[in-house]
């Protein structure tokens, strides 16, 4: 078969002004929106969107001051947030989010820093990135949307995949060992760890909502449906019913230790609000121990 590729039209902001005029403006959350960039690319039945409307819900509802706050995405369908917001994002290379993060925060450290980014993107080729900002404690809100697979590039298979999975680069199924990512993120020294499904969109918010108001580096898992890549292969159905699964095979265990919180392929899958704990910032250290020396001794 022979694909034609489409010829985008670039994105111009004049056009912004047009729709807005035309018909923007009509629901609660379109001024979160860059409604020239609508609509958007993803697949009917994936997750994505559901995640971004619970992180505008959160932050709307924490009453955030956007000219105070950005949003950081690497690249995958996920990274694609950063083009959907209307406030300062960045869409960094792929794996660079959290350092293109950890750079913004030190410089502006009064903004609120948030990385909305893909399980690819930030545990494959951004894992180093990311271990070591938990480690330093960096004031930065991690949104990780977990999919189990490298959904923008084709379904291949990456380090959440699913043991026994089948994707377009383990046609027999997958044999290496999964991730357990809000473990890793734990072990890391994250101050705040949640995992939740797009299906859990009330408990995502309040998850967004305490990140707004808690400092350090907070983690927050979310298991989205990539019918596209991942659900095709391994027969999970529609994106409604993997919806429907996660409502069926989760359970809610706010507390317990990350490394017991297991999410099988087709269930039982453990959510909930793991960890949540208080430790001096890096930026906290940095301003109080090293500066203070630095002018004490000069
Ligand atoms: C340096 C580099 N390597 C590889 C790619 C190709 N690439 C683009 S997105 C992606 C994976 C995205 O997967 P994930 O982060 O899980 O996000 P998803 O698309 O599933 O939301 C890859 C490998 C790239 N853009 N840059
Ligand atoms: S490929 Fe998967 S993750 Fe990407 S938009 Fe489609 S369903 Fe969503």
């Amino acid at each position: 078969m022979r694909y034609k590729l489409v010829e985008l039209e670039p994105y111009r902001p004049e056009d912004t002004q047009q729709k807005i005029d035309e018909d923007h403006g009509l629901h609660p959350d379109d001024k979160y929106l860059k409604p020239g960039r609508i609509p958007h690319i993803w697949c009917p039945g994936c997750g994505l969107g559901i995640v971004l409307a619970a992180f505008i819900k959160g932050m709307d509802s924490m009453e955030v001051n956007v000219d105070n706050c950005a949003v950081v995405s690497g690249i995958g369908c996920t990274g694609r947030v950063a083009g959907y917001l209307d406030m300062d994002t960045y869409h960094t290379t792929h794996g660079r989010a959290i350092p293109f993060a950890t750079g913004l925060k030190c410089a502006k450290p009064e903004m609120e820093v948030v990385v909305f980014s893909g399980d690819g993107d930030l545990f494959a080729i951004g894992g180093n990135h990311l271990i070591h900002a938990a480690r330093r404690n960096m004031d930065l809100t991690v949104i990780c949307v977990n999919n189990f697979n490298y959904g923008m590039t084709g379904g291949q298979s990456g380090p959440t995949t699913h043991m026994t999975a089948k994707t377009v680069t383990t046609p027999y199924g997958n044999c290496e060992y999964p991730f357990n990512l809000t473990h890793l993120a734990y072990a890391s020294g994250a101050v705040y760890v949640a995992r939740w499904t797009s299906f859990h969109a009330r408990y995502l918010i309040e998850s967004i909502r305490k990140c707004f108001s808690k400092k350090g580096f907070k983690f927050i898992e979310v298991l989205t449906p990539c019918p596209t890549g991942y659900g095709r292969p391994n027969k999970l159905g529609t994106g409604l019913e993997q919806m429907k699964d996660y409502r069926d095979n989760s359970e809610i265990r706010n507390g317990i230790n990350p490394m017991e919180a297991d999410a099988a392929l087709r269930g039982p899958i453990v959510v909930g609000e793991f960890v949540d704990q208080e430790k001096p910032t890096f930026l906290d250290r940095y301003n109080e121990d090293i500066l203070g020396k630095m002018s004490s001794s000069g």
